[in-house]
């Protein structure tokens, strides 16, 4: 039995296998937290994909054959060789026939954490060294973020994160956190491309301890985590920026703003006071204004407003916030009430980018550099989408679309090339996309597991685990040297392998590989860190070591760090790089849009659908669709861990008694859940965690479609619409969804997800 390091999305583990199985996940040295997600790795050997398949129409009729029994055709099993000789023919008949752009290499999802074996950035690589392929921009997590921060702070999304205030300026500083959307440790334990020790939970209890007081603004009241000791302010989801309004509006009427920081540090504060005051379309954004839309009473408005201007104060906005119908207003929004709080720039106050939703923010800055896989510049000139316009894309080729201030017209898509994501656990609407996804000729997938992804596919080619390879992992306050566990299941191959060998079919292995296997590739990239990090060991006392900690961070990250402390200290000397050189309440630049759906300065705008309105009257309640605490998005769905969270086998569904009783359900009857778009089954759990009018179901539910598209299994996504956030940010908005519910009496379908798809000889 040997033990090995491993590092993932949810943290660092340590790893018993016996060769080819997991036997033991145990937690890491290294965290004072672990996640109990860790424990899905034991199924790392279940629901596998063993060889190369080929949905059978494909194999045997060729490209574009009955593409609508994609999802539900049996499989044949090939050889590697045969399987690189197909895709590599089928990319060179794609590319000549129809160009570059037909072939879809955009490829959204988070695979596996590892900072060579991650699939994205090696799928990336590979189509850069074809030529050409269209991309997609921005992520499912926060495009409409990514989109609006720029415009408002002169500063790109993700440097934003790395630069905002780090939790120890919280706990000696504030004094007040307001959450928008939550402050999740569920979500907190997990961080894109590697979670290094998870900290969250002991910053809470530290700041908490120390006198911050924490409020929670949103449908769900456990959201917040207990340390935190706060309170929970329930609303009517979709409905934030109307509460900040009119905490914009008290803020002025009682002569609560920072009127020198709003003339020093910003533009467009006159524009946003009349709009609070309502002088251009009649309507002051008052309290009762806001308790009419949001729910929240007006005394709790217009106090917060006072306590938040008599504080230090923190405002935090979680992901969900901008994952809904004008996701951008919530973001900007916010930034006004922290530049009219004057606190933008201080310890411990003004805005904070989604503490809670990742369990590294607010870790402070990296002050170092990690190992990179070079993937090469994006090819000139080829066709780019905003990532949750897939299903729009290949619908509508030829059309033309409006984002981000320019316009741009849809490939017509031919072949599309995934590898680590799954659309249909992460696209929204999932029957249309069912739909448009049977336009493409060809659809070449890697996967490890058998899950919706693989069985959508034409081509599957069976891809290792982090646990069958050895990497380099990104762990925040350590670089962790991922062993290899076990043996790769069945003649399942490393993604590298997988692209090298299609590469060498194209002519383009030594450009590809550069000549290196990964074990090469590991020491490669590990020296030329060491070069730059001269407290990293040699790669062989690394290795041996399991990992090696980031000699300018200790446990916590990189100390005190406060956001935008150099513009606040000299704005003329550090301006933004913005046009004005300060913070935009209004946009020049975005009015020169002319979006009727992103005006110049934040607004509320009613989303297309919400409680309180006529739609509310049919479908009487709103979904949260949020992240699962069980695992990682679809991944390990299959895993004991996973499933023994189930109700009858279905993804549990949070409502609150009254919502239960007014539709006389009990606690573990199974639900069916619909609108307009779809319908899921669900199983029922009566929670008061869960504000009135809402019901909660996680999202990752392996896709599990009957005959009618209803998902038995629970898959949020078939309820959720597939509509752009605004044409300034195009971002999914999976956050605004009205849903009704009864018990379901029919016969109890067998979930069919996990098992394996038939698979049959060559005809
Ligand atoms: N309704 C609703 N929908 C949402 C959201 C929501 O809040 N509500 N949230 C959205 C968000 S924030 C996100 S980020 C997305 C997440 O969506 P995704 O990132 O697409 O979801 P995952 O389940 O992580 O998909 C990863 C896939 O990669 C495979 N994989 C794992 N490791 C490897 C590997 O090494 N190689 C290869 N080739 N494959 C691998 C897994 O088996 C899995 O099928 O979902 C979005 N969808
Ligand atoms: N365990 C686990 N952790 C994860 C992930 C996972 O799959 N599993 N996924 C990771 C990923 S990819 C991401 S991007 C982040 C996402 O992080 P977030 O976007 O922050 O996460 P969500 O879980 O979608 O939503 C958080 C909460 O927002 C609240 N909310 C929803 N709509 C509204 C609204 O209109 N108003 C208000 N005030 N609140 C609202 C809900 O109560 C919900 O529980 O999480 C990451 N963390
Ligand atoms: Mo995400």
């Amino acid at each position: 039995m040997a033990t090995t390091h491993i590092l993932t999305h949810w943290g660092p583990h340590l790893i018993e296998a016996d060769g080819t199985q997991v036997v033991a996940v145990h937690d890491h040295p290294s965290d004072p937290d672990s996640s109990p997600i860790g424990q899905g790795l034991t199924a790392a050997t279940k629901s596998r994909v063993a060889r190369p398949s080929v949905r059978k129409s494909w194999l045997h009729h060729g490209p574009g054959a009955a593409t609508h029994l994609r999802g539900q055709e049996p499989f044949v099993e090939i050889s590697w060789d045969e399987a690189f000789e197909l895709v590599a023919a089928e990319m060179v008949r794609v590319r000549d026939d129809h160009g570059y752009g037909s072939l879809f290499g955009g490829s959204y999802g988070w695979g596996s954490a590892g900072l060579f074996h991650m699939a994205g950035p090696q799928l990336r690589r590979f189509l850069r060294t074809f030529g050409g392929y269209t991309d997609r921009r921005g992520t499912y997590s926060s495009c409409a973020a990514e989109i609006i921060t720029p415009y408002i702070y002169g500063l790109g999304w993700y440097p934003a994160c790395a630069q905002q205030n780090s939790w120890s300026t919280i706990v000696n500083h504030c004094e007040l956190f307001v959450s928008f959307g939550s402050l999740r440790l569920n979500n907190a334990q997990v961080t894109y491309g590697g979670q290094g020790p998870h900290l969250t939970r002991g910053w809470i209890d530290k700041a908490a301890s120390n006198g911050t007081s924490f409020v929670n603004i949103g449908p769900v009241r456990d959201d917040q985590a207990a340390e935190a000791k706060g309170r929970w302010l329930p609303i009517r989801p979709g409905t934030d920026v109307a509460l900040m309004a009119a905490i914009g509006h008290t803020l002025v009427t009682e002569e609560l703003a920072d009127e020198g920081f709003l003339a020093n540090y910003c533009v467009g504060w006159p524009e946003m006071k009349a709009y609070f005051l309502g002088e251009h379309d009649g309507q002051p954004k008052t309290a009762a204004w806001a308790s009419e839309i949001t729910t929240v009473s007006e005394s709790d408005i217009v106090s917060l407003a006072r306590e938040m201007a008599g504080k230090r104060t923190m405002i935090n906005l979680s992901f969900s916030m901008q994952r809904c119908d004008h996701g951008e207003q919530a973001y900007w929004m916010a930034a006004v009430l922290a530049a009219a709080l004057g606190q933008i720039g201080t310890p411990g106050g003004g805005i904070a980018f989604s503490f809670g939703s990742h369990g590294r923010f607010g870790a402070g800055q990296r002050q170092k550099s990690v190992p990179r896989l070079p993937t090469g510049p994006f090819p000139e000139g080829m066709p780019v989408i905003p990532v949750a316009h897939i299903a729009h894309m290949l619908e509508r080729p030829g059309e033309r679309f409006n984002f981000d201030g320019k316009e741009a017209t849809y490939p017509d898509i031919k072949m599309i090339y995934w590898a680590g994501g799954n659309p249909f656990h992460h696209h929204q609407d999932l029957n249309r996309l069912v739909k448009a996804w049977q336009k493409p000729d060809t659809i070449v997938v890697h996967e490890p597991f058998w899950g919706p992804m693989a069985k959508f596919a034409d081509i599957v080619l069976p891809a290792t685990t982090p646990l069958e390879r050895s990497d380099l992992g990104d762990g925040e306050t350590m670089l962790v040297a991922m062993q290899r566990a076990i043996e790769p299941f069945g003649e399942a191959r490393d993604d590298y392998e997988i692209l090298a060998g299609v590469a060498d079919r194209l002519g383009l292995a030594d450009e590809f590989t550069e000549g290196r296997t990964s074990e090469q590739w590991l020491r490669h990239m590990y020296d030329e860190f060491r070069e730059r990090n001269e407290y990293a060991p040699p790669f062989d006392d690394f290795w041996a070591d399991g990992y090696v900690r980031h000699a300018d961070m200790d446990d916590h990250g990189a100390g005190e760090m406060t956001f935008l402390q150099a513009f606040r200290e000299d704005p003329v000397g550090s301006p933004l790089r913005t046009p004005s050189g300060r913070i935009e309440l209004y946009s020049e630049t975005i009015a020169s849009f002319g979006y009727d759906d992103c005006p110049p300065h934040p607004t509320w705008m009613e989303p297309y659908e919400r409680l309180g309105t006529d739609q509310g009257e049919r479908f009487g309640l709103h979904l949260v669709s949020n992240q699962p605490k069980t695992r990682l998005h679809s991944q390990f769905d299959h895993s004991d861990f996973s499933r023994e969270s189930k109700i009858h086998d279905r993804e549990p569904a949070r409502m609150h008694p009254t919502d239960a009783v007014a539709r006389g359900l009990s606690d573990g009857d199974v639900l069916r859940l619909w609108n307009d778009r779809g319908a899921c089954l669900a199983g029922l759990s009566i929670d008061d965690a869960i504000a009135p009018g809402c019901v909660q179901l996680a999202t990752g539910a392996w896709f599990d479609p009957d005959g009618d598209g209803m998902c038995i299994h629970g898959n949020p996504n078939v309820l959720t619409a597939d509509r752009g956030t605004s044409q300034l940010g195009q971002g999914p908005t999976a956050h605004t969804c009205l849903v009704e519910a009864e018990r379901y009496d029919g016969e109890l379908p067998r979930v069919t997800a996990f098992d394996l798809p038939v698979l049959v000889e060559r005809d």
